[in-house]
């Protein structure tokens, strides 16, 4: 296992410094945010990440994400250009030691949350989806934001990806994320990288946009498009745990059984009676999902990818970026740690 940590750059609140403190911490999850999804990555920027990663102590082997432009998802007319692009930004992170890159394949947004900073009653905030406040909002009219989302869509253009989403529909998103993964995975298997997908975040269609990285047998299907290392998952517990039809441990067993887990987000969340979800402390005993049997199912089938505690909530006063604060992603990646001894040495 390769304990990770993401940070936002040189932007990001958290210093290189503070991170390499928290014992077990391996490698850096990162990428370049000066340029616009579709752009080449240029390769100052990756060698700046990797030299100030490296004088830290750490590695800088694993990217999240290289962004897939909405015109790939689509199957737009620039989609060919655009996806020569994204492999010439494999070949430029290989170059430079990445051997990991995670991406989705999200219509237009990335997670979705309807409020940051719910406060829990121990006084720390996180992020949570409430059907009531759900229903309450409308991309097309309100300015929703989140960290991962790509705010530079103005709302004409939003509402027109929402419909040309909607005539897409699920089996065309199939067809395109197919088209797509033929042409790049030949490429991260020649480079040595291996892709790993971030399931949809919450696993189900919001706003009527089709949604498929979603449950089982969607994973299954999307493994079998190309049979391949290089076309892995990036396993988010707390993503797929959102719907309660998903067996999370099952699903890690199984797929790390297959060799087909490149990293592993890991974090909690509590799903309320009506579905609505909300992100809890790293621990089995917080949330709806156990944590302990989920890194007892990678331990036992000999799991050596990437793990990083996914988001946190802000506690000890902490502000920052909603669900990166430094706090509890170390409190996580510390039990997260343990749990890994433990299982390791029974
Ligand atoms: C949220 C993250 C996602 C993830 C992307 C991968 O915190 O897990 O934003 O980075 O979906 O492309």
């Amino acid at each position: 296992m390769k304990m990770s940590f993401r940070w936002y750059g040189e932007g990001d609140p958290i210093s290189l410094e503070y991170i390499r403190q928290i014992p077990g911490m391996r490698s850096i999850v990162s990428a370049v945010y000066d340029v616009k999804p579709g752009e080449v990555w240029p390769e100052e920027s990756i060698l700046k990440i990797k030299n100030a990663v490296e004088e830290n102590g750490m590695l800088f082997d694993i990217v999240e994400s290289v962004p897939v432009p909405e015109e790939i998802k689509l199957g737009g007319k620039n989609a060919d250009a655009l996806t020569e692009v994204y492999c010439e930004n494999i070949r430029r992170c290989a170059k430079y030691g990445v051997k990991c890159i995670t991406y989705n394949f999200m219509p237009v947004f990335d997670w979705t949350r309807t409020q940051l900073d719910k406060k829990a009653a121990d006084g720390s905030t996180s992020l949570v989806m409430y059907w009531d406040q759900m229903r309450g909002l409308d991309p097309l009219v309100d300015d929703i934001n989140l960290p991962g989302w790509d705010a530079s869509y103005t709302r004409d253009e939003v509402r027109e990806l929402i419909a040309a989403y909607g005539k897409l529909g699920e089996e065309g998103l199939w067809a395109n994320l197919e088209k797509f993964l033929k042409k790049i995975i030949p490429v991260a298997e020649e480079c040595g990288v291996r892709m790993a997908i971030h399931p949809d975040d919450p696993p189900y269609p919001i706003f009527g946009i089709p949604r498929i990285i979603t449950c089982e047998e969607n994973l299954d299907r999307f493994l079998k498009i190309v049979d391949s290392p290089a076309n892995s998952l990036c396993l988010c517990t707390g993503s797929l745990g959102c719907a309660a039809s998903n067996d999370v441990v099952k699903m890690v067993r199984k797929y790390s059984a297959m060799d087909r887990i490149a990293f592993m987000h890991i974090r909690n969340i509590k799903i309320m009676d009506d579905g609505s979800f909300e992100e809890r402390a790293h621990l089995s005993s917080c949330g709806s999902l156990d944590v302990a049997e989920i890194v007892k199912a990678l331990v036992e089938t000999g799991f050596d990818g990437y793990v990083r505690p996914d988001h946190g909530r802000m506690i000890w006063g902490e502000t920052g970026k909603p669900g990166y604060g430094l706090f509890d992603r170390a409190l996580g990646a510390t039990y997260i740690n343990g749990l890994f001894e433990a299982y390791s040495k029974m």
